[in-house]
């Protein structure tokens, strides 16, 4: 499918129209038969509601639960409902308020409208006569604690086992899914090339920040994760959360960690770049050499955790090239210092969550698989099968709190402490992108949207 996009929305609509209603008709399989082994007879899916700081007015940001974003593309839509019977056309209850402090949201026209009977309401009290009069036949599911006047005493919040069911089944994408995916990889990278030429320019990280939410036409609160724009050693904080709004007198190495959305789907795309062409862009070049091996060790079937342990064999391999400590690639692995320098896991699933859900779930009716103790910050260890989507973000750091572990577990005498202390000023590497498992190899959503670009 050629994208033709429009370069302010990163969507092509006439494309989404073929491909939605074929997405439509898994959900409603997939509910019918929820409803059909239960003793309910609905189902009802809330959007969410706006939350309020306890002593002001002051609105949190919107996010719009995932499992209603899944069934309608209305991601700034709080107080609707999707009311689902066996077999009959779902009614969404649109809410539409009059309110003269706010602006309200549009009259429902788009492609997806035709497959809905929607009820316009401007108020919360108008829902319950929309809703069905017999409670215990319903189910309600909210993406977060929600106040009761919105659950109109229905008491089934959240089931588990339909939890379970919609969770397992969220981690192979529809082609509708993998086209919003694919143009969230399109739109962050729109922002990621804007971002390092600002870097190369010598840019503040806030003034990076900001050119990526114009090029992404995102503001602050629409990326699906905060951007991690670090420069020099703010590299290593994994999560690194400032801007600072002073340039750098001497950059030297930049990690920018930065996703977009379309219709709810997120990328979550990381590149690192190097100021000077010297050993950091080395060490960068080497790591985008055994990001992409391990790519292409994907396959289905096999599970994502050997991938996992794989990643660690080929960092231990570049710990020992660059000189950052001494050992055999055995003892580097097994005495955790591949840990000391890549602690977190080597992906997780990509949807309408950053990190979305089914990990660790081994089958619809919610048998986990357990989390290895060597390796516990790594939130996927699922099989892997056709169109799942999820991230491969090896990385390399110099953190000083897991280098002083190292020094109380003993390990730090296979450190090599100077060459660390070259490290240190760059922060460290992560290159992170989003893929697509097909019958043979992958796609890749990431590689293939920057390809574009050049
Ligand atoms: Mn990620």
């Amino acid at each position: 499918m050629i994208l033709r996009m429009n370069n302010k929305q990163f969507t092509n609509t006439k494309c989404l129209k073929k491909i939605y209603p074929a997405h439509l008709d898994r959900l409603k399989t997939e509910f019918d038969q929820i409803l059909d082994d239960s003793q309910y007879q609905y189902a009802i899916i809330f959007s969410g509601a706006i939350k309020h700081s306890k002593m002001d007015d002051n609105p949190y940001p919107f996010r719009a639960n995932p499992y209603f974003c899944r069934w309608l593309p209305l991601i700034q839509h709080p107080n609707c409902y999707l009311v689902y019977q066996s077999g009959k056309k779902p009614i969404l209850i649109y809410f539409q308020e009059k309110d003269f402090w706010h602006k309200s949201v549009e009259f429902p026209s788009s492609y997806w409208v035709k497959y809905f009977k929607v009820i316009i309401v401007s108020s919360i009290k108008e829902v319950s006569p929309h809703l069905p009069s017999n409670n215990k036949e319903c189910f309600f599911i909210t993406d977060d604690l929600v106040d009761e006047k919105y659950t109109n005493g229905i008491n089934n919040i959240n089931p588990i086992n339909v939890i379970n069911i919609l969770n397992y089944s969220r981690t192979t994408k529809t082609k509708y899914e993998i086209e919003c995916l694919r143009a969230a990889s399109k739109r962050a990278v729109s922002g990621h090339l804007i971002a390092k030429n600002k870097f190369k320019n010598g840019a503040s990280e806030f003034d990076i920040h900001l050119s990526y939410c114009k090029a992404t036409n995102h503001s602050e609160n629409e990326l699906p994760y905060k951007n991690i724009i670090a420069i020099n050693e703010n590299a290593s904080i994994l999560h690194y959360q400032h801007y600072m709004k002073n340039k750098t007198n001497n950059p030297s190495s930049f990690l920018i960690d930065a996703g977009a959305c379309v219709n709810g789907y997120a990328a979550d795309i990381t590149r690192t770049y190097a100021f000077k062409n010297n050993e950091f862009q080395s060490l960068i070049d080497a790591m985008d050499k055994v990001q992409q091996e391990i790519i292409n060790l994907i396959k289905i079937d096999i599970t994502f955790i050997e991938l996992h342990l794989n990643a660690h064999e080929k960092i231990a391999k570049l710990i020992q090239q660059f000189g950052l400590a001494n050992g055999s690639i055995e003892s580097l692995i097994s005495n955790k210092i591949t840990n000391t320098f890549f602690p977190h896991g080597l992906g997780h699933f990509l949807g309408l969550q950053v990190h979305d859900v089914g990990g660790f779930l081994e089958n619809s009716q919610g048998k986990k698989i357990q989390k290895s103790k060597q390796h516990p910050n790594l939130r996927l260890n699922r099989k892997i099968e056709k169109n799942q989507i999820f991230t491969i973000e090896p990385g390399l750091y110099a953190i000083d709190l897991l280098i002083n572990k190292a020094k109380i577990d003993g390990t730090s005498k296979m450190l090599n402490i100077e060459k660390i202390a070259w490290l240190k000023p760059y922060g460290g590497i992560r290159i992170e992108d989003n893929i697509r498992v097909l019958d043979e190899g992958v796609e890749n959503l990431t590689r293939d949207a920057f390809a574009e670009r050049y």
